[in-house]
Formats: C-alpha cells, structure tokens, sequence
C-alpha cells in the first residue's frame, strides 16, 4: 500500500478556553492551533493537530513560524509525494520521510502535525487502529490533572478538591519564583497522601537549589522541569542534591536528549510530549529507551483538541507509560472539541478506542466554526 498526497488543507483554528491557563512564563487565555488535514489518492483523509501558541512561553517554535514553515517549505514537499506502507513494517516509510526532514532543523510540532496526519492514514489502509499501529496494549490511560497558577492558594486548593473527587489520579501543581513553597505546603497538608507533583516550565536556576531542597520533606513524585527549558547538565546537578526525582520535559525533543539527560543522571522520569519531539515515531523511540533504562514515563500535554489527543492516547497505551498523564478532557479545557464524540475522563481513567485510524470523528461544523485562517495546497 501506498500513501500519495493529492490534496492538503492547512488550517489555523482558535477556540476559547474554560479558564485561562497560567504557567511561570505567562497566561494562555484561548486554545490556538494549526489543523492539518491530508487528502490521500484513494480518498481517505489523514488528521495531525499541531498545538501550537502564538507566544513562545513554553518553548521557542510559535504558531505562526511553524504556520509559514508548513505552508512554504514542507507541505510543497509533501504534496504528490509517495510514502509506502508495507505490510510487515507499516511506519517505514513515514520513517523514512522523518529522516529526509532530519536537515530541517527544530519545528517538532510542525513536523509533528505531518506525521500523525501521515500515521492515521496509515492505520486508516490497514484498517487498524493507532494504538495497534504504535504497538499499545493498555485498555485503559489514567490521567491526572495539571493546574495552573491561580490567584489565590485558597482558590487552588478548591480545585484540587474538585478534581479528586471527580477520580483524576495525580495533581500537578505549576510553580513560578514566589508561588512555590507555600502552594505546596497548603496542598500537601490538605491532601497528606495523594500522589502530588509540581512543574516549574523552567523558571529557576541553580541558585534556587535550597527551594527544591525544601521540596523534599513535600514527598513529591517529581519536579518537572526546574531550571532553563534548553538544559541537561544544570538539572544533572541539581538532580545530585535533592531526592525529588527530576522529570524533564522542555529540554528533551528528541531521542539523543533523553539519552543524554538519562546517561547523566538528569531526569529520574520523563515526559513525552509526542508534538514537543516531533510526532509518534520518536515518542516511541524514546519510549522504548527508557523502558529499557527503567527510567518511567508518561504523556504529557498540550492541552490538544480531540484529533491532537488521539495520538497521545494511543502512545500513552505503550508499557513504559506507567505514570499518569495530562490528558484533561475537552469538557474541562474549552466550550466545544474539534471532534463529535470527545472521550470523557471517568474515575480517572480514559477508554482507550480501538477503531481504525484515530478513532475520533473530526466534526466538520466545529472545525469550520473554529478556523481563523485556510490554506489548500
Ligand atoms: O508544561 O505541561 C506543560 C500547557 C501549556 C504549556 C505547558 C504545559 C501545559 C500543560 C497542559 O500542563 C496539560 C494538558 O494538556 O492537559
Ligand atoms: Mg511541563
């Protein structure tokens, strides 16, 4: 079998978000993204979301950089392309087309948006599912709930309580210089015993390593990503003074990272975010790594629509994933999904679909009602 691209739409979406999302280096106030969607020769159509913001408080690639990288340089490359997907080896040709684009450098999301869009035809033409594709077991992912710095310590607390009774299974807690030590305090001494974690998105440095050293009277699972959002060796060191396993996330966007945080002792976990290193393919590489390392893992988010989360879904099945995710469903995060039939978090847990393809039914009308901005190639 074979994928030929005859047709791709390229679109730029926006809808609002439940609440606004503050995380150290600023506030998301609406859910913004870029939608692809790839037309194949046989008239099946591939789905790959990149969950991108216009402003780089996360990491450097913005939305609208990677907007033009895809319009101008990749999709021209892409349209009339022929990607085979043989029978024994379903992924080797999409993997073939990755190592193609390994000269163009960082625009993981972007890229990443090519390749889920690339692997749901795939399993589309197979006529299996993504988890089957990805090589996932697991029935079921459990989630847990990532809350972003609010006003008030008092206002956090009531969320927490809220999103335990409603089943989710870990609470992480984003920090900033300032709204650390006292937040986790006031949550672990509400809550002695829940498994609680905290994220920093890389506002400290290592003259705050007496602050994470307090953390570990806090009995934290992990502290994601404490210090600069581009850094291995910084966390190595803090990581030799502290018992809080350091779990990075910013600074791993491909294989060669996790391998090098994991050979220095720098991350005791791993988040996967699979746009953040580029799509599933190397979600899996770096999963099969640190299965074999023993270094656990699990799936992170950016707080994608439906179509973005399918992927996740799907890799989160895979046996390394043993921590929860952030996988909060769209009736928390926005007023309506990009797909007709969301997955809901119940007791903690998420489903996992075993459909062909993403498993998810893209909602025309709801795409149409969220795009700000359409190329067709
Ligand atoms: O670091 O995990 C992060 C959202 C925006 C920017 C950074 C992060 C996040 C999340 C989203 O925590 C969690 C989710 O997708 O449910
Ligand atoms: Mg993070």
């Amino acid at each position: 079998m074979t994928i030929t691209i005859d047709r791709i739409e390229l679109r730029v979406f926006e809808m609002p978000l439940a609440q606004p999302f503050t995380i150290s280096g600023g506030t998301l106030t609406k859910k913004e993204g870029i939608l692809l969607t790839l037309f194949d020769r046989s008239g099946l159509t591939g789905y790959g979301e990149a969950p991108l913001e216009s402003v780089p408080i996360y990491l450097s690639e913005t939305l609208p950089g990677g907007h033009a990288f895809l319009r101008d340089v990749l999709l021209p490359e892409l349209r009339g392309l022929s990607i085979p997907v043989p029978d024994d080896d379903p992924l080797s040709g999409i993997r073939g087309l990755r190592e193609q684009w390994s000269r163009f450098k960082g625009f993981e999301f972007s890229k990443a948006a090519i390749e889920q869009a690339l692997c749901d035809l795939a399993a589309q033409m197979k006529k299996i599912s993504l988890q089957t594709l990805f090589g996932g077991a697991r029935k079921t992912i459990d989630v847990g709930e990532s809350l972003g710095i609010k006003p008030t310590i008092q206002s956090t607390l009531e969320e927490v309580d809220l999103r335990l009774q409603q089943g989710y299974k870990r609470i992480k807690l984003k920090i900033k210089p300032g709204h650390d030590r006292s937040l986790v305090e006031a949550v672990r001494a509400a809550h002695p015993d829940i498994p609680l974690m905290v994220d920093a998105n890389s506002a400290y440095t290592l003259a705050d390593v007496s602050l994470f050293k307090s953390f570990d009277t806090y009995n934290l699972m992990m502290i994601e990503q404490p210090l600069s959002h581009d850094d291995i060796i910084d966390h190595a060191t803090l990581a030799e003074q502290i018992r809080t396993p350091i779990c990075l996330d910013e600074s791993i966007l491909c294989l060669r990272h996790a391998r090098q945080a994991i050979e220095t002792d720098a991350a005791g976990i791993i988040n996967i975010k699979p746009s953040r290193v580029g799509g599933p393919i190397e979600s899996m590489s770096i999963h099969d790594l640190c299965l074999s390392k023993k270094i656990p893992v699990w799936c992170g988010g950016m707080f994608e629509t439906g179509i973005g989360r399918a992927f996740n879904i799907a890799l989160a099945s895979l046996p390394g994933f043993t921590l929860p995710a952030d996988m909060s469903p769209s009736s928390l995060l926005f007023t309506y999904d990009l797909v007709s039939d969301p997955f809901e978090v119940i007791n903690g847990e998420i489903t996992v679909r075993t459909a062909p393809g993403l498993g998810f039914t893209p909602d025309q009308e709801a795409i149409k009602r969220a795009t700000v901005a359409t190329d067709t190639l």
